[in-house]
């Protein structure tokens, strides 16, 4: 028999109250920023699964490429009972995992952790379908506030985090996310963390700013999210995308340039913000690693990193990782 439940950790306030709080602090700071989580509304989760198939964006393929060389591999070493997936969104490589464990025969449940309560749904039960006798416990949770497994889920547990999300994170922030994941896991679970890698900046910042203009437009959607949500008069026409490549933090960054002098009204968080030309608004880092920062990041937050992959353009990492 197969199930679907889901729990809801957050209060049913919490993304709005989060959003104005985020907004109140990005944009009345001097150098002013918004943090990445809010381009992901129904269009932007869209536009991110455009970019995904974009020639230029490569670390989806990349990682895809390691899963299905690795996923073996990855179920031999762990013999998980439990896949916890973090930031599931669409769950589409997670299926490699599902059914190498699957055949090892220790799968017995997935917990698909999301802040996006739909993609859930839509995600749980296909996979629900597809996997007969696997249990399926979506948890509506921001991961990077709370992680809340289900004290229910049997170990031993692997955890996924895949894409280089990690790396929408400031370093303070991945010590921080590291060292209370390291907290919920027992002896013997295990990470296995994505993480995109330094390279020619010229393919990096090509990543970020594809020729087809769909980097953009998600980029720009953050601002049409605060129109809708906050009652902003933001026009997106009015903003260009920028995507830099940071040499010394080794991340790229991507902001939105104010085309000309402007003042934007923000009546949600009753703020008024104004714009100088060519004043830009930081909306997303997103770093780039080598294999000895990664190992030390997880070392530092009690983890020992057992199995380092990349895929054979090394473009891409993918660590098994467990508590040291
Ligand atoms: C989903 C966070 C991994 O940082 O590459 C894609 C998001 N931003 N293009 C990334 C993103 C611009 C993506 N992650």
């Amino acid at each position: 028999m197969t199930t679907f439940e889901l729990t809801r950790l957050l209060p049913a306030d919490h993304f709005a109250r989060a959003l104005r709080e985020d907004v109140r602090l990005g944009l009345t700071a001097d150098a002013k920023w918004l943090p990445p989580k809010w381009f992901y509304d129904k269009r932007g989760s869209e536009l991110f699964e455009d970019i995904t198939r974009l020639p230029e964006y490569y670390p989806t393929r990349a990682e895809r490429a390691i899963l299905t060389e690795r996923a073996g591999a990855v179920a031999a070493a762990t013999r998980a009972r439990t896949l916890v997936e973090l930031g599931s969104g669409s769950s589409e490589k997670t299926r490699l995992l599902l059914d190498a464990l699957s055949e090892l025969g220790t799968l017995e449940s997935y917990v698909p952790v999301d802040v996006s309560e739909s993609a859930l749904r839509e995600a749980g039960e296909q996979l629900a379908l597809d996997y007969p006798g696997l249990s399926v416990h979506g948890v509506v949770s921001d991961f990077t506030a709370e992680l809340g497994l289900p004290r229910s889920a049997p170990g031993p547990r692997l955890v996924i985090f895949l894409g280089g999300t990690l790396g929408n994170l400031t370093p303070a922030e991945r010590a921080r996310f590291l060292a209370s994941l390291r907290a919920e896991l027992a002896p013997g679970d295990a990470l296995l963390l994505g993480t995109d890698l330094v390279k020619d900046p010229a393919v990096l910042v090509a990543a970020y700013d594809d020729s087809a203009g769909v980097t953009a437009e998600f980029n720009k959607n953050v601002l049409n999210v605060l129109d809708r949500e906050l009652e902003a008069t933001f026009d997106p026409e009015a903003f260009e995308h920028v995507a830099l490549w940071d040499a010394e933090r080794e991340w790229i960054e991507m902001r939105l340039r104010s085309t000309r002098d402007q003042q934007v009204a923000i009546p949600g968080v009753e703020l008024t913000v104004d714009f100088a030309a060519g004043e830009e608004l930081r909306t997303e880092i997103s770093a780039k690693f080598r294999r000895e920062r990664v190992s030390e990041e997880l070392a530092a937050a009690g983890f020992a990193l057992r199995e380092w992959w990349t895929d054979r353009e090394g473009r891409f990492g993918l660590s098994l990782a467990q508590p040291a």
